[in-house]
């Protein structure tokens, strides 16, 4: 439900954003949470503060020409949404797949924006991407059309100013890709200007496992509340790509057993746990499709075309692949089968009912604003090995990725109960989220 008071600024993103329902979704989200806030500190609600952190600072819309191996002209559109630098440079992910539109590009940066601000560190909310599919394309046409994708974004780049990183579709090799043409264009060895970067070229130990570690010790720190843990539980794990894939792997390290993973054609159900070796083998480095891993896997693997993950039976979910990929049906199948806890790796999993199921059921969520922070923060770890021209170990990295989380859970969980909702990350994570952007947008003027 939405306080009285901020259906108007609800109404108004409504109809300056037409046609965005992802980014409807999003602030709606948020605004229901604020209602908490505005009773209990009602100068929030002044000189249009939460109307202004609704706003991006500004969005940029390219035309991306390139050319495929065939000698044929492409056009793709660019776009990069700069939503609000009050906390430091704009950061955020690239994402390059087929649905991407202003509208999702909105949706990321706005939830990217609070996000940022429970990590606890100095960095603002953006993301960008397009609506190029990178799918069966070879290593030539993704270069050409990556440099030509950075040849635009550049302008608009810089280590104090706005730092992209991965999402669907963009990872180390887009990255590098990328960064090659920004070094050429500037001039410049800026390795700040970019993270998610290669171990030899600026990148830092961890960024690639961190979005999923970091998931697995967000939900590992809800379960210890209830002295529940991973170890023994049958896990749900959708998607097959970066997230999901180091999701697993932590999964498997504390003990538990993921049973299933997907990707956009199915799922695969392997009983004996998933053999992560071959996932990795067909995923990251033979880039090939969920059924290939039940191919390769007869004696205990099923692969389920076009099904529902989440008609599994299993104790804990953990969604990583896309927005809205977990509807109110699947929350309730979840319910049914006992799962104990949801944490989101994606961006928006779960839609507005399935939380509203799983919230009424008693059961842990931990929304994706907070439990998926961990990728981000790790890329912030990065900026700073850059800027102090430094490398740490894994060890130190991972240690203080785990600090970074344990942190972000007990400010979600200490928000929510001062708040009156006790156990309600999602709650716990806007309101915190929002009063650190609140708090610095009001210091420092009409911005
Ligand atoms: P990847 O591109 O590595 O993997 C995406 C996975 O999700 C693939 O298995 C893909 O299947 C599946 N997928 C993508 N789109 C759809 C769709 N429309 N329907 C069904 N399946 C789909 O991306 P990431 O793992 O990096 O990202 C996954 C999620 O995590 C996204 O929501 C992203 O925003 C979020 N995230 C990522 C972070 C990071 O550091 N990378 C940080 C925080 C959040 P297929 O190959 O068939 O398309
Ligand atoms: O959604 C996300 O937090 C990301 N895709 C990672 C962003 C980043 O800048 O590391």
């Amino acid at each position: 439900m939405l306080d009285e008071k901020l259906e108007p600024i609800y109404a108004d993103v409504l109809r300056r954003n037409p046609g965005e329902d992802e980014f409807h979704q999003a602030v709606r989200e948020v605004l229901e949470s604020l209602g908490a806030v505005i009773a209990k500190h009602p100068r929030y609600a002044e000189h249009a503060l939460i109307e202004r952190i609704c706003e991006p600072e500004r969005q940029i819309i390219f035309r991306v020409p390139w050319v495929t191996d065939n000698g044929e002209v492409q056009i793709n559109r660019g776009f990069r949404v700069q939503f609000n630098s009050v906390l430091g440079p704009f950061k955020g992910g690239l994402r390059f797949h087929p649905s991407v539109m202003l509208g999702t590009v909105k949706f990321l940066g706005f939830e990217q924006v609070f996000k940022n601000a429970l990590t606890g560190m100095p960095i603002g909310g953006g993301k960008g991407g397009s609506d190029f599919d990178p799918k069966g394309r070879s290593n030539g046409e993704i270069m050409r059309f990556c440099q030509s994708f950075m040849t635009e974004l550049s302008r608009h780049l810089g280590e104090h100013t706005d730092v992209p990183a991965g999402d669907i579709g963009v990872g180390r090799r887009e990255l590098g890709y990328m960064f090659g043409q920004y070094k050429r264009m500037s001039n410049r060895y800026e390795s700040g200007v970019l993270t998610g970067k290669g171990l030899t070229w600026g990148g830092s130990r961890v960024r690639t496992e961190a979005t999923g570690y970091g998931a697995v010790f967000f939900v590992e720190r809800a379960l210890a509340t209830r002295k529940q843990g991973f170890a023994g539980k049958k896990v749900l794990v959708s998607g097959s790509g970066n997230v999901a894939i180091y999701t697993i792997e932590k999964i498997h390290q504390l003990g538990g057993r993921v049973i299933a993973c997907s990707d956009s054609s199915g799922y695969v159900v392997d009983n004996d746990g998933i053999d992560l070796a071959l996932l990795k083998d067909i995923k990251e480095t033979k880039r090939g499709r969920i059924s290939d891993y039940a191919a390769a896997r007869r004696a205990s693997a099923t692969f389920v075309p076009a099904g529902r993950i989440w008609d599994v039976p299993a104790d804990i979910a953990m969604p990583s692949a896309t927005q809205n990929e977990l509807n109110g049906q699947d929350a309730r199948t979840l319910v049914k089968n006992g799962v104990i806890a949801v944490g989101e790796g994606a961006n928006m999993p779960s839609t507005p009912e399935a939380v509203r199921v799983f919230q009424e059921a008693g059961i842990i969520f931990a929304p994706g604003k907070a439990a998926n922070a961990g990728g981000v923060a790790t890329s912030a770890l990065e900026m700073q090995q850059n800027a102090s021209r430094d490398s740490w170990t894994f060890e130190v990295t991972e240690q203080k990725l785990g600090v970074i989380m344990n942190s972000i859970h007990d400010r979600c969980a200490e928000v929510a109960e001062e708040y009156g909702s006790p156990g309600n990350y999602v709650l716990g994570a806007n309101v915190a989220g929002f009063l650190r952007v609140a708090d610095a947008m009001d210091a420092l003027g009409v911005i």
